[in-house]
């Protein structure tokens, strides 16, 4: 390729590479919610919104578009009585600011709960209200798997998920049942499980996000399949019947015991000394 066109290419590509917009993260679990001006909504009230109250969780975005053509509106917090709040689609000392024309949107991030009144500035009859709920976190709950009178606690915490049951599946896998699916973060004893942790749920097997490791337990993370709430985690090593190992060793040191002890009798010297 000619070396000029090489180059033009090149510095192309940076500057496209420049103009891609830098997004901020949204919050986990935000969402968009959709409020339209319903068509004829200049000559409504509370129905000029809809839906009307909205109700969404903070960080959700409420997106208002105009589908009443030809019309002009806004969306303005704060009352027809009281005037523009400042908080979003204009302000008292400029309330036509934010306009939205027909087919148009306009749309605002709720970062803290509670109540937020709105009204078109150029037809203060139409009035909406968003309603905003605290966000509650994740849910925190454990459960207790055992085996042989020896308890194993699994601590979890999810958005979805409020509680758990286990039960250890002797050298094969801890079986967890969830409430409902969703996406959950696991911590696990090493005692119990430990290596490589892969999740089966049904017929799918899903890998972990490994959150954090140390020399006690392991913090793992990852979605139940909609529509599963049983999943078996699997790993290296999963805790063995331990009954069943004692029993062996117990029986063949004292079958050997008796056996040496028979055979030393027929000596001058038994296994607890002389006979
Ligand atoms: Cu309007």
């Amino acid at each position: 390729m000619n070396t000029k066109i090489a180059v033009a290419v090149g510095m192309a590509a940076i500057f496209a590479a420049m103009l891609i917009p830098i997004s901020t993260p949204a919050p986990a679990y935000a969402a968009d919610v959709n409020v339209e001006m319903a068509p004829g909504a200049s000559t409504k009230t509370t129905d000029a919104y809809s839906p009307n109250p909205v109700n969404v969780n903070v960080g959700d975005t409420v997106i208002w578009t105009n589908n009443d053509s030809p019309n002009t509106h806004t969306a303005t917090s704060g009352t027809p009585s009281a005037g523009p709040d400042g908080k979003f689609g204009g302000t008292a000392e400029a309330p036509f600011s934010v306009t939205i024309a027909p087919r148009a949107t306009f749309s605002y991030t709720f970062t803290e709960a509670g109540e937020f009144p709105y009204y078109c500035t150029l037809h203060p009859a139409m009035v909406g209200t968003v309603m905003v709920a605290g966000s509650t976190g994740p849910t925190e709950f454990s459960t207790t798997a055992t085996l042989d009178g020896n308890e194993y606690v699994i601590t979890g915490k999810s958005e979805t998920v409020q509680s758990a049951t286990a039960e250890i599946d002797a050298s094969e896998a801890v079986v967890v049942t969830f409430d409902t699916d969703g996406e959950v973060e696991l911590t696990l004893p090493k005692t119990m499980i430990s290596g490589n942790i892969t999740v089966q749920a049904g017929d799918e097997t899903v890998v972990p996000e490994v959150l954090s490791e140390n020399a006690t337990s392991t913090t793992i993370k990852f979605t139940v399949p909609a529509g599963e709430t049983e999943v078996d985690i699997k790993g290296t090593m999963v805790i063995p019947e331990f009954p069943v190992v004692v029993a062996l060793i117990l029986g063949a040191s004292i079958a050997a015991i008796i056996g040496y002890t028979r055979f030393a009798k027929g000596s001058t010297t038994g296994f607890f000394g002389r006979v």
